[in-house]
């Protein structure tokens, strides 16, 4: 269960280890990491006060395990949803046959078209069940499930991959291997 300071801090964490860390004047290297002691100073001079013992608590008790220190704990990242472009070093994995993806109403005409597209994330984030795609669906509104033949996008080539955290990742989805409710 996440703390409301502790869901301030991993939103937070979001944008910088994501998105932005410029907006804490930080850089991070190609494959994500940014230093620990950088980070904690950071935030720090934004005005927040965490400590490191704050910051194990905010990366062991994050709802989807969004964040990952790297091994000797020197170190952090954000396990995927990227728009800046970092290689995370994602394993090539064999999907389950069928994956989930949540969306609503309104990009529905235009998946039909296009199919999944990754827009401003790095991957298309899929899901492994329902349940987990109606969460991430109901971000904007009733969610709309959509069902992904993985299994046939792996036997014509496409590659998937497995985030630290669980999140099934690929290219791009075209239509012929969605089933629309
Ligand atoms: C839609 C959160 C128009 C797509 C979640 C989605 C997830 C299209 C939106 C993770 C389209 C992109 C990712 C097309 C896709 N035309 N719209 N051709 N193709 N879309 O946020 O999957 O809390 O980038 O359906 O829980 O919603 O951040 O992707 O609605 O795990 O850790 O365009 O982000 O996790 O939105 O969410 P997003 P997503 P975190």
């Amino acid at each position: 269960e996440m703390s409301k300071s502790t869901k301030r801090i991993s939103k937070l964490l979001s944008l910088v280890l994501r998105h932005k860390p410029e907006h804490l004047g930080l850089q991070l290297d190609e494959n994500g990491w940014v230093e620990v002691e950088e980070l904690l100073a950071a935030i720090c001079e934004s005005g927040l006060s965490v400590d490191r013992s704050m910051l194990d608590d905010v990366v062991r008790d994050n709802d989807k395990q969004r964040f990952a220190f790297s091994a000797d704990g020197s170190r952090i990242r954000a396990s995927q949803g990227h728009s800046v472009s970092v290689d995370v070093e994602l394993k090539q994995q064999q999907p389950p046959a069928v994956l989930f993806h949540g969306t609503v109403e309104k990009f529905v005409g235009l998946i039909r078209e296009s199919g999944l597209k990754k827009m401003q994330r790095q991957h298309v984030h899929l899901s492994v069940d329902v349940a987990t795609a109606s969460q991430v669906g109901s971000r904007r509104g009733k969610p709309i499930i959509l069902e992904i033949d993985a299994s046939k996008m792996s036997a014509d080539g496409h590659q998937f991959f497995l985030s630290a955290n669980g999140v099934w990742l690929t290219d791009h989805v075209s239509s012929e291997y969605i089933t629309f409710p």
